[in-house]
């Protein structure tokens, strides 16, 4: 019953933030991919738009030792339409949760 309530909390913020999918992964999965988003999520809207995806993959490489082709534009653009599945410029926590990239 827990777990119910906790899946239609997180289906109401998905759909606050615009998102229309109604999310279907177990709450603690959804709750990781909250806290990636968050992570790169500097304006705090709750999604990561191109800038933030370029920002965050730039940090990757220059503070963690990543690939520098990491940070290359055309590389940032491919991963970012990739994720946002539904196309809309922006990446959401829904969007991420079978992606499994930390
Ligand atoms: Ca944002
Ligand atoms: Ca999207």
């Amino acid at each position: 019953m827990k777990i119910r309530l906790a899946i239609a909390a997180s289906t109401a913020a998905a759909l606050a933030m615009g998102v229309a999918t109604p999310v279907q992964a177990a709450p603690d999965t959804m709750k990781k991919a909250e806290r990636w988003i968050k992570r790169i999520d500097t304006n705090e809207d709750s999604r990561v738009d191109m800038e933030e995806w370029a920002a965050y993959r730039t940090m990757m490489v220059e503070e963690k030792g990543k690939d520098a082709k990491m940070a290359e534009p055309k590389r940032v653009e491919r991963s970012f339409k990739k994720k946002d599945a539904n196309g809309d410029g922006f990446i959401t926590a829904d969007e991420v949760l079978d992606d499994g990239e930390e």
